[in-house]
């Protein structure tokens, strides 16, 4: 750690305040150069309990940053975690308000619920499938508290790694109903196709994603309890959306995940 107890404090409001007012910031490295990994990591965590604090309820955790093409579209070469909230959860077919958030980006992704603790480290994948209860697809909704998404991996992490919201799918299928690797997902934005992608795509199968997840919270003595709902990455770019926009995400059997910005 760098950075003293009040500065982590007042970077989280700084971020969080950027996102309630919907008012875009630099990125932190720029005032704060010195700041390491586990800074990041703090000022996560303190906007994290500043929403619990308010009430707000955490619905889950994810990963980014673990396909080569969202690599490539940040310019960042490694994955990094964050939590979702339940405020940002939306079902299939839900009308969005676009005015919720900046600049609202989508991105396709593998969703896993847990039914048995998950710890490192050396979590691996087998330890992954036998415990996920079920995989669905989903559509996360990223909106960088920073302008025109520039950050590098430190201001991510702080700002919650873009996480904004999400769209959770509808049907939900065991781990050996569904080859992970090989699923195929199709992204339509207003009746065209958009990106396309398999789950290998994201760091050769989304359940490493999820052993990596253990890993990293290992680090803070943290497990993945039963019961966690986890997005494990964008498997394409992620593409903007705007007011009038409809989204259809086809799933390769896990269904289609539907909805619209309005
Ligand atoms: C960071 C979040 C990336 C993913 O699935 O790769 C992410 C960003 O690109 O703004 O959620
Ligand atoms: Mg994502």
């Amino acid at each position: 750690m760098t950075l003293d107890q009040s500065t982590i404090r007042q970077l989280a409001e700084h971020l969080e305040n950027a996102e309630l007012n919907r008012q875009p910031v630099t990125k932190i490295t720029d005032d704060h150069p010195e700041m390491d990994w586990e800074d990041a990591y703090a000022i996560q965590y303190e906007i994290r309990r500043r929403k619990e604090e308010r009430g707000g309820r955490t619905a889950g955790l994810k990963m980014g940053l673990t396909s080569q093409a969202k690599m490539r579209q940040m310019g960042v070469s490694e994955p990094v975690y964050g939590f979702l909230t339940d405020a940002g959860s939306y079902g299939d077919g839900a009308e969005i308000d676009t005015a919720a958030f900046i600049h609202p980006r989508i991105e396709a992704e593998v969703a896993v619920m847990t039914k048995s603790e998950l710890a490192g480290p050396g979590c691996n994948i087998g330890q992954v499938l036998q415990a996920v209860d079920f995989v669905t697809g989903a559509v996360e909704i990223i909106d960088s508290r920073y302008e025109n998404f520039r950050f590098d991996l430190k201001s991510v992490i702080a700002d919650n790694t873009s996480a904004a919201g999400f769209v959770g799918g509808s049907v939900m299928r065991g781990v050996d109903a569904v080859d992970l690797p090989t699923l195929g997902v199709v992204m339509e934005k207003n009746g065209e196709v958009v990106e396309t992608g398999a789950g290998a795509a994201v760091l050769g199968h989304p359940a490493t994603s999820v052993a990596m997840l253990a890993n990293m919270l290992a680090a803070r003595s943290e497990v993945i309890p039963a019961g966690t709902f986890i997005m494990t990455g964008g498997i394409t770019a992620a593409v903007a959306v705007d007011k009038g926009d409809t989204i259809n995400v086809r799933f390769q059997d896990l269904g289609k995940v539907s909805f619209r910005m309005v």
